[in-house]
This record gives structure tokens, sequence and C-alpha cells, in this order.
């Protein structure tokens, strides 16, 4: 917008260097920064590959303990849209962490909410207030805001898992909050039985065809852990029983049947063999990580190829499809973390389903 100018060049100078000294902001020089017609996030569409990530994980196992202070072996996707902030999108936080063979990263607790998605190796339990959860690949590990929470590698291995936090809304609403475990021990002490949050959900988890589609629960799932197998099963089903190139579950609240934490919903895609899916845009950020198989996806008219381990990123509002390729026969199951449920719960969440597929201006080579 451009406003008639009524005074002198001179005189509305000297009113926005009035206004400047005493921190007022004149609106309409800013309302189309401010009021774009559609979001406009600094974060990029971005891709981590696994064959990057994972040697210089190593590296860090070799070189860096995990002690108290630093607390953590995290490699944090830090998107390069966001100037230099280590979020991997504007709302969520996604990184690799790794343990090394008997490593304890040690307990603490925060108001940020976390989720794991466990890519490789075997041996770690996360205890979550008191509950030591067993890790193996492919399951999900909640471990929500204010619960007390370490790892633990009883294991002589490497162990490889995908976190995601809501830290960057966390810190955006000036709620952070951070404590380390009073002891004694830097560990929680380990109960003789594993998984209890389990055995008392027997009968169990609980997925959700597509997604939720309810408003938020202030509430967080009691159910801590996800096995893949059962996230597997779900998506058999559905494959099973339609023809869809893309088939989605979400992780449930068992109780509620809401997403599993307030902030965060996680969904699991299954992209079909030689199969396309329709492009989209909704409102929200969302961190994938590849589980199984090997595809690629279009976003933003940009092509990213990927396979297990990678981990890529779709900004708000930006046009992503998803497709595997004719040649390898084979399916892609991709872990999915979002924000969708602050924006249901907001009334902001839109959806968007576009006509055609995107033609790729450029494919993406990962760094
Ligand atoms: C954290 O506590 C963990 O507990 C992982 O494993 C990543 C990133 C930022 C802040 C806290 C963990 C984190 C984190």
């Amino acid at each position: 917008m451009t406003v008639d100018q009524i005074g002198t060049d001179a005189e509305l100078e000297e009113l926005y260097r009035d206004l400047s000294a005493v921190d007022l902001s004149p609106l309409w020089t800013i309302t189309e920064q401010l009021l774009t017609p559609a979001p406009r996030p600094r974060a990029i569409p971005w891709l981590w590959s696994a064959a990057t990530m994972k040697p210089l994980a190593r590296r860090a196992i070799q070189l860096v303990p995990v002690e108290r202070g630093g607390e953590r072996r995290v490699l944090s996707l830090q998107n390069p849209g966001l100037g230099g902030l280590p979020y991997a999108v504007g709302t969520l936080w996604g990184a690799l962490q790794c343990l090394g063979p008997r490593e304890v990263a040690p307990a603490h607790r925060h108001s940020p909410g976390a989720i794991r998605f466990v890519l490789e190796g075997e041996g770690v339990f996360t205890t979550v207030d008191g509950d030591a959860c067993d890790m193996h690949p492919g399951d999900l590990v909640l471990t929500p805001s204010m619960n007390w929470h370490d790892h633990v590698n009883g294991g002589d291995g490497e162990m490889f898992w995908f976190d995601g936090l809501d830290l960057p809304m966390v810190q955006a609403l000036d709620s952070i909050f951070f404590e380390e475990y009073p002891g004694p021990g830097e560990s929680q002490p380990e109960p003789a039985e594993h998984n209890v949050s389990e055995r008392v959900h027997a009968g169990g988890t609980r997925y959700v065809d597509g997604a939720v589609s309810g408003v938020l629960s202030p509430r967080h799932s009691k159910l801590m852990v996800y096995r893949w197998a059962d996230t597997a099963a779900q998506l058999d089903r559905l494959a099973a029983s339609s023809d869809e190139p893309l088939l989605s579950v979400e992780y449930a609240d068992p109780q509620t049947g809401a997403s599993v934490l307030p902030t965060m919903a996680c969904a699991a895609y299954r992209v079909r063999a030689g199969r396309r899916s329709v492009p989209v845009r909704r409102t929200g950020n969302a961190v994938h990580v590849v589980f199984t198989g090997h595809g690629s996806s279009v976003i933003d008219g940009r092509r990213f190829d990927w396979g297990p381990g990678d981990m890529f990123v779709v900004p708000s509002w930006s046009v992503a499809e998803h497709f595997t390729d004719e040649a390898a026969g084979e399916h892609a199951d991709v872990f999915v973390v979002s924000d969708a449920p602050v924006l249901r719960a907001l009334g902001l969440y839109r959806e968007q389903v576009l006509a055609g597929p995107q033609r790729p201006s450029d494919t993406f080579s990962p760094r």
C-alpha cells in the first residue's frame, strides 16, 4: 500500500525519526511485510542425508563424551533459511541423536515436549518419569513436557534416533524451563520391570487413519511407546483396503484419540511402490524421517531424493508430493512429526489439494 503524501518529505522523515525515537512503529510502512496473502515461512524446504549425518555423528561419538551440562550428543537440523537458529523449521526442533556403547545421557526435564523415532541400533532404553522404555528401530517414544527422561545404552553398539521437539514454539511463548535430575545418580533408578505404560495400556496402541481432526487435547498420551510392528500393521491394513498412492496413520492417545502430545502430531506415511501422491499444502510445519525404502518428494518445485535415515522438512504452505520409483518396486515408510495440533486448536489449520503434479525445476543435492 502507498499512502498519498500530504506534508513535505522533510516533515515525513521527521515524523518517522520521532516515532522511532520513542519506540513506535507506523504500521502503514510495514503492512505488506506483516500481512502476506499466504504464509511465508523463513525456513526453506531442505534435506539432511543419512550419508552426511552418520559419519559426523560417529566422529562425535569418538570425540565428545555425553556429560552433564551438554546433556546430549545431538546434531540439530539447522534450516539454512532461519539465519543460524538450530531449528529444522520455525516451530520444530529436529535432530539426530546418538549414544555409544554403555553410555548414559543424564536425566533432566524441561517444558518443551519431545518425541523420539528410532532409526538404528539396539540396547537403549529411555526412562520417562520412572518408566524404562526399551527402544528398537521404528519405535516412537514420547517424553512429554516436564517428564524426567534419560537415555541408557546398556548394549555394546551405537544407537541412532531422531528427536523432534516443540522447543521453538515453547521458546516463542517465553515458557522454557529446564531442570537437572536431583539424583542420587545421573540417571533415574532402573526399575525391575521395563515398559510399564505398555502393560498398563495393554490392548494398547491407537492410530487414526489419516490424521486426528479434533482440536487440541491439553493432555498427552499416557502410553509412552508405540512399537514399529503396530505401526506397520496399521499401514499394511490400509494398504489392503485402499488404493491410495499415499497411506497415512496418525499415532493417537489410546484414551482420547487425540494427537500424542498437545503440541505435536506424529504420523507414519507409506508411499506405495511406483505411485505418486497428489500435491498438497497445509499450514504448519513438518519434519519427515525416512525409515525404509527410497523415493522422492517435490516440495515447492524442487525435487528431493531420499532413502533410509534421511530427514527433510516441508515448511508451512509449501506444496509437497511424494513418490517412489517405478523400477525399485518397493514402498517407502516415512515418519512425520508436525505442529498440526497447535494449528487445529487455534483455528489456523488449512489444507489445499492442488490440481496437477509439480514439474520440478531442479533437484536438491545434499551437502
Ligand atoms: C533433549 O532433552 C533431548 O532428552 C534431545 O534426548 C534433544 C534438544 C533440545 C533440548 C533438549 C533428549 C534436545 C533436548
